[in-house]
């Protein structure tokens, strides 16, 4: 009996950290950078079978051993947790004349394709990872095997069939994601299997999985698959194509500890780079108080199935512009901020596969790309010094209606620190002057002499932007299209 409580009793210190009471695997705080491995780097020229780097639906010959030697750039960018789309074996031939570069069709989910090398390579990635401090957040298929895999000839029980997708009531779940061979989660060896591959890959020193495709998947499936996660200590960050903060609020409660939160990518996509205004990011912030836990969401500026962020500008030169401002605004909000590669360079292309460009290094950077690296490496940082930033809650500003279209202010406060933020849309530096009453700002605490503070920088690097509390008003000096942070305790 005493055994089991003490037991108890450390298990319980395992389970949750001291100072938060949050589990261990809790990714607040933590920033990551998704990498889709064979558009990276390629670390070993003896695995590039059918590699032709002229042809965007081929593989590209990037693979493991590129991704372990090129952690030094990803830690000196600040990332903290590296999300690598599926290395799984993947089936043997090209589908709709493309190759399976991208893992989501996987012939065998306990291997690692040649093409990325072997499961050595992962544990060597996932050893090189751990020594830097970093986490390793791995993509899971559970909806699908590939088109060709010899899965679906050999187990045809194991898949939904026109038969299931016609009667089922679930559509969604049971009927074929653009005509993938659909896993029937129902049949206890279809459970098994995926069951097994979480545990196998949990054992390969996985910190997390980002699962794909979660809307095409049996919901009672996942409640059990979530559960072992957790129990394993593992972060859980699902893909509903598209989800709003009503959806990632369902989800969190139903087990997930994470969700894309795809509306607010949208919006951003709008407001920042197409210039339609800070209204609709407004929109889905007010919304923040549906979500469990705000601070474990994932939020994005673009990734490898949307169009690349700095695509949405015409101009090279206003696409790196407005993903400066795009990063830098990221980098204040609460959540957990992931950057797909290339985005820090402010990288273009369109629809898939243009959006999954060969990845580039420093010596082949333009200084205008350099001039967007530096900017995201300085954002990150500024935010992981800040435990407001990075941790604190986060209380929109009423801003008055005349404004609101061009310039949206909150605050992010945490342990007695707090940090004003403000998002500036409007084409020209401009200096706003705005009531703190109606602002719902409370200086009380402040040190102000005769109601005034000093004029506060602003904590990004290189940028001008400052503010003033003086005689019962905010004022502010705004550069054109940029997000700014500044301390105010
Ligand atoms: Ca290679
Ligand atoms: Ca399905």
């Amino acid at each position: 009996m005493r055994t089991t409580l003490l037991l108890g009793a450390l298990l319980a210190t395992a389970g949750a950290s001291a100072q938060t009471g949050a589990p261990l695997s809790s990714f607040e705080g933590q920033v990551i950078y998704q990498v889709m491995p064979d558009r990276f780097f390629d670390g070993n020229a003896a695995n590039n079978a059918g590699v032709d780097r002229a042809d965007p639906r081929a593989w590209h010959g990037g693979d493991l051993a590129g991704l372990t030697a090129k952690l030094p750039y990803i830690q000196k960018l600040g990332a903290t947790a590296v999300w690598l789309t599926p290395v799984y074996q993947q089936q043997a031939q090209n589908s709709f004349d493309t190759a399976p570069y991208h893992g989501y069709w996987p012939a065998d989910f306990r291997k690692v394709d040649p093409n990325f090398g072997t499961l050595a390579d992962f544990g060597a990635f996932t050893r090189a990872a751990q020594a830097g401090g970093m986490r390793v957040v791995l993509d899971q298929v559970i909806n699908h095997y590939g088109y060709l895999a010899p899965a679906v000839r050999e187990h045809p029980a194991w898949f939904n069939g026109k038969a299931e997708c016609d009667a089922s009531r679930q559509k969604d779940a049971d009927c074929p994601l653009a005509g993938l061979p659909d896993l029937k989660q129902s049949s206890p060896q279809v459970r098994d299997l995926l069951m097994g591959n979480a545990r196998f890959w949990r054992d390969q020193g996985a910190s997390a999985f980002r699962y794909d495709a979660i809307k095409n998947v049996d919901g009672l499936f996942l409640g059990d698959l979530l559960s072992s996660d957790r129990a394993a200590g593992i972060w859980t960050l699902g893909e509903w194509y598209n989800a709003d903060s009503g959806t990632v609020a369902e989800w969190q409660r139903r087990g997930f500890d994470s969700l894309f939160l795809f509306s607010l990518q949208a919006a951003m996509q709008g407001s920042i780079m197409a210039g339609q205004g800070l209204g609709a990011v407004a929109a889905v912030l007010s919304r923040q108080g549906e979500l469990p836990r705000p601070g474990e969401v994932a939020l994005f500026l673009d990734n490898h199935d949307v169009p690349r962020f700095a695509q949405g500008s015409l101009f090279e030169d206003v696409g790196q512009a407005r993903t400066k401002y795009g990063l830098r605004a990221l980098m204040t909000l609460r959540g957990v901020p992931v950057i797909w590669q290339g985005t820090e360079i402010a990288m273009r292309g369109g629809a898939d596969p243009d959006n999954r460009r060969d990845m580039r290094f420093e010596a082949q950077w333009t200084p205008q790309e350099k001039a967007v690296f530096e900017v995201a490496r300085d954002a990150i940082a500024v935010r992981q010094a800040s435990p407001a930033l990075s941790r604190g809650i986060l209380k929109l500003l009423r801003t008055p209606a005349s404004v609101a279209d061009r310039l949206l202010l909150f605050t992010r406060e945490q342990g007695g620190q707090r940090v004003v933020v403000a998002w500036h849309g409007g084409k020209e530096r401009r200096s706003y002057s705005l009531k703190l009453s109606s602002l719902g700002l409370n200086v009380v605490g402040l040190d102000l002499k005769a109601g005034t503070s000093p004029v506060l920088q602003t904590l990004f690097a290189g940028q001008d932007a400052k503010i003033r509390i003086s005689n019962g008003f905010l004022h502010l000096s705004l550069p054109p299209e940029d997000a700014a942070a500044f301390k105010l305790n």
